[in-house]
């Protein structure tokens, strides 16, 4: 299952919204076929993973074979045909699953198709670590919003900004660089507008190859940010979040908030909408705030220099039920990495 998971790994950045995948199949304690999911709408594992057997002359060994899978096989016809209906049809008589499918079209299903043609079914084998693996597509299908990342720099007496127009810069050149890469990482990155006008963030990722730029959102509710700003030079879509209309204009979208709930749940909304499966809100401290008042938050990444302090600015937002998982020093910042130790759940 583990290397189900290593496997699985070589799909990130390309397969999103889907999750990804690792199979290996396995005859005599000896690894015959493995196969990932590569890309979004392509080949499942588990596809790959019997090519690979066959192309290898091993297709006479399937029947006495056991295939591990980091998540449950599919149930239905979505851009390719059921996995689960390969591997009976292949009469591959065990196969032991990483964690269930949270997907409405599968959950549970490809366990029960599997079972009901007679194949020996284990299932939550490394459940944690797959759930891990693909944390963005289960939030995204089990409470309907996307996967949300907190991010900030701040000084070393909690500030992260200046409250002048003059823009504090707090962390150095190998966490931009960091920052850049975990942009890469998300579908998405959010701003408030005050940012988006005091900072003038480009908000691309500009070290790290990457099959596609996130998009870019800023929330603007009354539409106020000039066209000058860098998030619309066009070097990656951005989407503007407003009270005010819903138009399309190449790069740049204005999406209209629907009006029911908090801006936060609004935003979440508009994101799981359109498939966007997870965000990195990068500030500023009023907008982060709100996400952790309401607990709709995942992770926080907090860079702090450490070797700097300022006599006066904005105040670093301040988190509740945190958990603090990693601790990393890279010159003089250090970066804390905390999990939301009770993520609100909306049904
Ligand atoms: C598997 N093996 O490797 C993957 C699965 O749009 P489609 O047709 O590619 O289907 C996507 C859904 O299939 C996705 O939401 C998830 O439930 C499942 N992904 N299933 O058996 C795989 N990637
Ligand atoms: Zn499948």
């Amino acid at each position: 299952m583990l290397r189900c998971i290593e496997l699985a790994r070589k799909g990130t950045g390309s397969v999103a919204p889907n999750p990804m995948v690792g199979a290996v199949l396995l005859y005599n304690n000896e690894i015959i076929g493995e196969g990932w999911h590569q890309r979004y709408g392509e080949a499942h594992a588990e596809v790959n993973c019997v090519s690979q057997a066959v192309q290898n002359g091993q297709t006479g060994k399937l029947q006495e074979s056991t295939l591990y899978v980091s998540l449950e096989p599919c149930a239905h016809f979505g851009k390719t045909p059921p996995c689960s209906d390969l591997i009976i049809k292949h009469k591959i008589p065990k196969v032991v699953i990483g964690c269930r499918d949270p997907f409405k079209e599968v959950d549970g299903k490809g366990i029960e198709k599997l079972k009901a043609a007679g194949v020996e079914v284990v299932v939550d084998v490394l459940k944690e670590e797959c759930i891990e693996l693909n944390k963005r597509f289960f939030t995204f299908h089990q409470q309907q919003r996307p996967y949300v990342i907190l991010k900030w720099a701040q000084t070393k007496n909690n500030i992260i900004g200046s409250n002048t127009t003059e823009r504090l810069l707090i962390s150095n050149e190998i966490t931009n660089r960091l920052v850049h890469q975990w942009r890469s990482e998300e579908a998405a990155m959010l701003v408030g507008s005050k940012t988006a006008l005091l900072d003038d963030p480009q908000l691309t990722n500009r070290y790290w190859s990457a099959d596609k730029q996130p998009v870019r959102l800023v929330v603007d509710r009354q539409l106020q940010l000039p066209h000058s700003l860098n998030l619309f030079n066009g070097e990656a879509t951005t989407i503007v979040l407003n009270e005010l209309r819903q138009t399309n204009e190449g790069a740049v979208q204005y999406e209209q908030l629907s009006g029911n709930g908090s801006v936060v749940q609004q935003v979440l909304q508009a994101l799981y909408q359109r498939k966007l499966d997870s965000v990195l809100v990068e500030g500023g401290a009023e907008l982060l705030q709100h996400f952790i008042n309401e607990g709709l938050w995942d992770e926080a990444r907090i860079i702090t220099n450490e070797a700097l302090v300022v006599e006066a600015g904005v105040k670093a937002p301040q988190l509740r039920n945190e958990l603090l998982t990693n601790e990393q020093q890279l010159g003089s910042d250090s970066i804390c990495w905390y999990k939301n130790s009770t993520p609100v759940t909306h049904h």
